[in-house]
């Protein structure tokens, strides 16, 4: 199926935004979210990501991050649970560089980490140091859940797309998030060469592993893996700024622990109410002045967006 549809109100995003939860429900109606990522110095991005998938609707999030930051990601918000991950020791001195090991896969900690998860969403500032990669993509593997893919964690697959094949070949949904810049990365093209034709090379690379892409910048596409695209027309240049991206990751991973059955009208929702709530933001402030965090403080003004 080749089909190319512009997203607006209406559709996907309306019919996530207005249902209500239900009088008789319960945290566990809505997903528990684990979130991986964070390394020294990047605690921020899985702080935000995290946050985001509270605001989104997630029932529950867990973060789990290297040891030495999970005290300031719990600072983030108390409703946040979080864990933490052994450190991977430099190759050559053997310093700790706050970075997450691949001995966490050997854990039985790991396994009751992931039980009673309904979505991973790994990659926020999760370093491309030595052991970091490794965990990534042992992570993906361990998991038989739907993952988000962000970041980090997609760089740790860029030249490795055939186990992203592999994971999607399992019959559960993969989302990929990447900007330009981890696109090619993924893809062994420059970013000019991403830019050149985006819709063609999200379409192909959906299609051909399975994958749900979303191809983050203005205009955001989403490219299902039956080949139908959407493009967003939420979104403004205030959104370029660091922990843009990392907030739609935590949002896009609680709207498929809400959503699993409906993942393609998930993610689409997803990015939609993301960019309109940057919107609402840069309304409410100046398109300088505005942090990631300001637009998911807006994710409300975009649920609650009415036309
Ligand atoms: P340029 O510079 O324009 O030539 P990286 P990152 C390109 C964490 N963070 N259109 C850009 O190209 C993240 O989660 C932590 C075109 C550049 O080469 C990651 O884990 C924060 N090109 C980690 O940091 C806040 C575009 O991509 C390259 C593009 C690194 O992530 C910040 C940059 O990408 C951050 O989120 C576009 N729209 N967008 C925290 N507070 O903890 C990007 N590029 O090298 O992957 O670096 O995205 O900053
Ligand atoms: P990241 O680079 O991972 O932080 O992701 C940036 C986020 O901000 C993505 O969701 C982008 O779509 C969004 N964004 C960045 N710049 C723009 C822009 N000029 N117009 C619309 N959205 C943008
Ligand atoms: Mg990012």
């Amino acid at each position: 199926v080749v089909s190319q549809t512009n997203l607006h109100w209406g559709g996907a995003a309306k019919s996530i935004a207005e249902k209500p939860r239900g009088i008789n429900s319960n945290k566990g109606k809505f997903g528990h979210v684990l979130l991986v990522g964070g390394s020294y110095g990047t605690s921020g991005a899985p702080s935000m990501a995290s946050l985001a998938a509270l605001r989104a609707g997630a029932g529950l999030v867990t973060a789990a991050v290297p040891h030495c930051i999970v005290e300031a990601v719990g600072r983030i918000t108390p409703e946040l649970m979080v864990r933490g991950l052994k450190q991977a020791p430099a190759p050559r001195s053997g310093e700790d560089w706050g970075v997450a090991s691949p001995l966490n896969l050997a854990n039985e900690c790991l396994e009751e980490l992931m039980k009673g998860i309904k979505v991973l969403a790994i990659g926020p500032g999760l370093s491309q140091k030595p052991g970091a990669p490794e965990f990534a993509r042992g992570m993906v593997r361990k998991t038989s859940v739907p993952v988000v893919i962000d970041a980090d964690a997609l760089n740790a697959f860029a030249g490795e797309t055939e186990l992203l094949k592999a994971a999607a070949a399992e019959g559960r949904p993969v989302v990929l998030t990447p900007h330009p810049g981890e696109m090619g990365r993924l893809a062994g093209l420059t970013v000019p060469e991403v830019e050149a034709d985006r819709i063609g090379l999200a379409r192909r690379f959906a299609t051909e592993h399975g994958v749900t892409l979303v191809l983050k910048g203005w205009r955001t596409l989403i490219a299902h893996p039956d080949g139908r695209i959407a493009v967003n027309t939420t979104g403004n240049p205030a959104m370029a700024k660091g922990g843009s991206g990392d907030i739609l990751t935590g949002i896009v991973a609680a709207m498929v622990a809400q959503f699993p059955d409906r993942v393609a009208e998930a993610v689409e929702a997803a990015v939609y109410l993301h960019g309109l709530a940057g919107d609402f933001a840069a309304q409410a402030m100046d398109e300088h002045t505005v942090l990631a965090t300001d637009t998911l403080a807006h994710l409300s003004d975009a649920f609650r967006y009415r036309v």
